[in-house]
């Protein structure tokens, strides 16, 4: 199977191209990333002579460069690629709309045209909006989002559902819930907490620090959207959580203790814009169906995340000071 993984250098995609190559022989992998600010190629160090892994540097929107690489023949496209981060969404939506919304349509387009046997969207649960006290997402929730984050995956999802209606095209839509682990840029919430706690710095809350997110390991979020590729019915959508629903001050409570500082660190600032209050996922379409479950708990594996930062503090440092973007420059050349 030819998997064309976009986004494979940013947090989710490459966490997803080391599981997949680390469980299967008989997946190839191309991974397309523009290496934006979020595209990080040491991650995906370990594999980069692998036989059955390309990276190829290229905009999702940009259907010129692309088109060569679905005349080749793709199996299946899993497409991770995206602007991801909801307050840079507040700043500048244009560029989220250009690649979540225009990025997703130029390679539907591709798909169809070159017969592509399946279309595997990685959405968000963000689409849904917000929850209030109590309930859950499920795939018959409404699509409300809330910010041009949210609209602009919801858009991208409405016209995966449009190339499935109107053009046959076999699709899948994941809505997953936030996820945490390794290789997160540290602008989400975790890895940021992890380096301004390692560096004494304030920790910056939003709000009153209430607002509650379901948590993931990135591993899990993987598996799911292998079985998905895999097993998924054409035309369904699957949401993907584990029901680890912490509030954020919970979330930062854990890490300052893990981390031996003192919660004095915390400091309350301006509320995020349009913040939604409460995500929550329910994944019994996905359990039931395709037989998937979480493999980490959260507790443990929010330990295990906040050593893995612990002990790649290169990464880390490389990340924040932008040394990580010449690792292309000096891998890869003019490639
Ligand atoms: P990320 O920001 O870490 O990575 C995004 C990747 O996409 C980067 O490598 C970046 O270079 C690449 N990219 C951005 N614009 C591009 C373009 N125009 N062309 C080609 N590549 C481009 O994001 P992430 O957290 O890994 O999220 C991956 C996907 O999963 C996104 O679609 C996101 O909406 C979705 N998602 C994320 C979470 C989460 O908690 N992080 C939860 C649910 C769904
Ligand atoms: O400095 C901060 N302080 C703070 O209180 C940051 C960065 C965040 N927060 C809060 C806002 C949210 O309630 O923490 C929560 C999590 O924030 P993010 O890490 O920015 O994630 P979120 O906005 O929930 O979106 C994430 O999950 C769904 C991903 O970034 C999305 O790509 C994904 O779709």
């Amino acid at each position: 199977m030819k998997i064309l993984v976009t986004g494979g250098a940013g947090f989710i995609g490459s966490n997803f191209v080391l599981y997949m190559l680390g469980k299967y022989a008989d997946v190839t992998i191309v991974n397309v990333d523009a290496l934006t600010y979020a595209g990080n190629l040491e991650n995906l160090r370990s594999v980069e002579n692998n036989a059955n892994y390309r990276f190829v540097k290229a905009d999702i929107a940009d259907r010129a460069a692309l088109e060569p690489l679905f005349a080749e023949g793709i199996d299946v496209v899993a497409n991770f690629a995206a602007e991801s981060h909801v307050d840079r969404s507040i700043l500048h939506p244009d560029i989220f709309v250009r690649t979540n919304i225009l990025g997703t349509q130029t390679l539907l387009d591709l798909a169809k045209q070159y017969g592509v046997s399946k279309f595997v969207q990685v959405s968000t649960d963000e689409v849904y909006g917000t929850l209030g006290e109590t309930g859950l997402f499920t795939e018959e929730t409404p699509l409300a989002p809330n910010s041009p984050y949210s609209a602009s995956k919801a858009g991208a999802d409405l016209l995966v559902r449009a190339y499935h209606e109107t053009f046959g095209l076999s699709v899948n839509i994941t809505r997953c819930s936030n996820n945490y682990g390794p290789y997160q840029f540290p602008e989400k919430l975790i890895p940021l907490m992890i380096q301004n706690a390692l560096d004494d710095k304030p920790l910056p809350v939003y709000g009153d620090g209430l607002n509650v997110r379901d948590w993931l390991y990135v591993e899990d979020h993987c598996s799911a959207i292998d079985l998905v590729i895999r097993g998924g019915r054409n035309g369904e959508v699957y949401n993907v959580g584990g029901r680890n629903e912490r509030t954020n001050v919970q979330v930062v409570g854990t890490i300052l203790a893990e981390l031996g500082k003192p919660e004095s660190l915390i400091t309350y600032v301006k509320d995020r814009l349009g913040h939604d209050r409460r995500y929550a996922i329910d994944a019994d379409k996905i359990r039931n169906e395709l037989g998937w479950s979480p493999k980490h708990d959260y507790e443990s594996g929010i330990r295990e995340t906040i050593r893995w930062y612990l002990s790649n503090r290169d990464w880390m440092n490389g990340v924040t000071s932008g040394g990580y973007r010449d690792y292309y420059e000096k891998q890869y050349g003019d490639r």
